[in-house]
């Protein structure tokens, strides 16, 4: 059971009646259908009081329910870490159009062209996207039995991985014909190139590094602030000798060293998108796409109407 990621821990703050679900049903159109940002558009000024009890409730559930599941690993259970590392903030350079209907799950620049991949049963796709006016260039549909987690180039191959089939997916990036599929043995949630060797998420505090030619694990970072472990790690993105890192439920991106697995930063995207965007349903951040050649930083989240470029800031004291 999880605690809804557009209500509870959003910009918004605000709890919904639909706060503790399941995750599928967090990723569902379902839930953003009946939760409270359906809700609070016909809401009174008490309705406020209400949820405010009703937040106080669910809070109390959920630490409850944590501690009487605290059996289960560490690893997934440990909440992120209070962060240690230097908080940076960001500059919107640019702003491009972003389709409203993309859950949005992996992010990917190569040779002037932005890939994405969305979730959801019986939504999942793989796109080719204009970057300028956010049309969909070509677009290959998963069938409804996989949900569309990360994607990422690697060299002249596109792959993509799935959440709970264990099955990765690897296409030639210019047709999106599929060449050849591949098995994993954790969830599959984030995945990216640091030009040697693959290195994925599985929604733990855990990267795996993989061989790109037999997708056989060859190493595992643990990845760690101020000696508690991060967990949640979702969308990747390699970035000049960094791994960045969308984490679930946050609007935060970890940097993360790759050969200690420390945190070295923590990129605070609040605020983006607007206010106005959440309130017709956009979730958190998640999509992180790095154009190497132009060195342009690209950022976005689930059902966002906006892909931004941004530039990495420090936050000051
Ligand atoms: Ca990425």
């Amino acid at each position: 059971m999880l605690v809804c990621n557009s209500c509870v821990l959003g910009a918004r703050r605000l709890i919904c009646g639909y706060a503790i679900v399941p995750k599928e049903a967090v990723m569902s159109d379902e839930h953003f259908r009946t939760s409270c940002v359906g809700k609070r558009q016909t809401a009174n000024p008490l309705d406020s009081v209400v949820q405010g009890l009703f937040g106080i409730t669910v809070l109390i559930i959920v630490a409850v329910s944590t501690a009487v599941h605290g059996s289960q690993s560490t690893t997934d259970q440990a909440p992120t870490a209070v962060p240690a590392a230097p908080r940076y903030t960001y500059r919107i350079v640019n702003r491009y159009p972003h389709d409203p209907k993309a859950f949005t799950q992996g992010l990917a620049f190569q040779d002037g062209r932005l890939y994405e991949g969305t979730g959801q049963y019986g939504a999942s796709s793989l796109r080719e996207v204009d970057l300028e006016s956010g049309r969909i260039v070509k677009i290959h549909r998963l069938p409804a039995r996989f949900f569309g987690e990360g994607i990422t180039l690697c060299g002249d191959r596109l792959i993509q991985l799935t959440w709970r089939s264990q099955t990765g997916f690897i296409y030639d990036p210019k047709r999106f014909r599929l060449l050849q599929e591949f098995r994993y043995r954790t969830e599959g949630w984030g995945i990216t190139w640091d030009g040697r060797d693959l290195i994925m998420s599985d929604g733990t505090a855990r990267l795996y590094r993989l061989n790109p030619e037999t997708f056989q694990e060859i190493g595992r970072l643990e990845v760690h602030d101020g000696g508690k472990p991060v967990a949640r790690l979702n969308e990747l993105e390699y970035v000049r000798g960094e791994i960045f890192a969308n984490i679930w439920q946050s609007d935060r991106i970890a940097r993360i060293d790759p050969a200690s697995g420390r945190v070295t930063g923590w990129i605070d995207l609040a605020g983006l998108p607007d206010f106005k965007a959440r309130l017709q349903g956009a979730g958190v951040a998640n999509g992180i796409a790095y154009d190497e050649t132009n060195n342009r930083l690209f950022v976005t989240g689930k059902r966002w109407p906006t892909l931004f470029e941004i530039q990495v800031i420090p936050a000051g004291p």
